[in-house]
């Protein structure tokens, strides 16, 4: 990447001048968001910054996948934005709430983040995250590297220690490139876990390896929580862990299909909320046919987004689309 004289000049070797470090996260004092609204002027509508007096050398979709935890968000938005901020970002934040009571999808959820943010503006960037994971260390920087790059390094929850060396849960980037490459996250892990291993599937059947922060500067604090309701651990969940190299190319950003429900620019976030639809485009083996006598082009030949009529039950408008990718 060429990098002029007046892009903005982070690095972790400006540390004194640029970032605290080390931060004190607690989760005892609850926050108001009128207060963390005052605390960060340089937040526009839609949890919208970018820095003044430089050209941020990145721009970053924070995608947050979410349902119900309304509390943990007001922690995430104190903490988060005066850290971003400090690293010089032209960031936005993106809250994808997933509707209804159906089993909770995270990594579609994080699909539908990727591509409501591009509509918006053109991020070469992607931070996934969840909501309940703040970092303890303003060196570690949500932005994309070379490889993909696992953030939440060392939790409290795992005794700050990676759980094992392949996991890629909590926070992780990707630029644009990396994330079409893999033909993004898969649409199909409904419920809780798995589908970060399928990530880290993806990432390293397709030649990549992930990057991450070293020693204290990966360390971050989950709020505690009980499980989620609909949110029960998956039983496929090892099934399709075994076949992530021959679905990939047919299960992730050119299959997904969902329907947005509500898009809110709030002073903190932009709030989206969206019906994971369960039908996702089965691009396998032929064309679906739709009602009157359509049939679905070639993938690689759908482009962007569309809305179909797709004609059965109440199911009237789908939006479909594809990222171009051949198979
Ligand atoms: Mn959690």
């Amino acid at each position: 990447m060429q990098i002029r004289s007046d892009f903005c000049k982070v690095s972790e070797k400006l540390q004194e001048s640029q970032f605290v470090g080390p931060l004190r996260i607690e989760f005892n004092t609850p926050v108001s968001l009128e207060e963390v609204v005052k605390e960060n002027p340089g937040v526009g509508p839609g949890g919208r910054h970018r820095p003044k007096d430089c050209i941020a050398q990145q721009k970053v979709a924070i995608i947050i996948p979410f349902r119900k935890r309304e509390e943990h968000l007001k922690f995430w938005l104190y903490y988060l934005h005066p850290i971003l901020q400090r690293q010089q970002l032209d960031y936005g934040v993106y809250i994808i709430n997933q509707d209804g009571t159906e089993t909770f999808n995270r990594a579609k959820l994080l699909n539908v983040g990727y591509m409501e943010a591009l509509k918006d503006y053109d991020y070469g960037c992607f931070v996934f995250s969840d909501v309940d994971l703040i970092p303890m260390d303003d060196r570690n920087t949500y932005k994309c590297f070379e490889q993909p790059r696992h953030l939440s390094v060392s939790m409290d929850k795992f005794g700050f220690r990676l759980p094992y060396y392949q996991y890629f849960g909590g926070v992780s980037s990707m630029s644009k490139e990396q994330f079409l490459k893999i033909n993004g996250f898969p649409n199909n892990y409904w419920g809780w876990g798995g589908e970060d291993d399928d990530i880290y599937n993806r990432v390293t059947s397709r030649g990549m390896s992930i990057s991450r922060p070293s020693g204290a500067v990966g360390n971050c604090r989950m709020i505690r929580h009980d499980r989620d309701k609909k949110n029960e651990p998956n039983p496929q969940r090892f099934n399709r862990l075994a076949h992530t190299r021959e679905s990939m190319g047919k299960d992730g950003i050119n299959s997904l299909a969902y329907k947005v429900i509500n898009k809110e620019r709030r002073p903190l976030y932009t709030y989206i909320t969206v019906e994971a639809l369960a039908l996702d485009l089965d691009l396998d083996p032929a064309p679906i046919p739709l009602a009157g006598n359509q049939t679905l082009p070639q993938p690689g030949l759908l482009l962007g987004c569309r809305v179909w009529e797709w004609g059965r039950q109440n199911m009237a408008s789908w939006a479909c689309w594809a990222s171009g990718l051949q198979r």
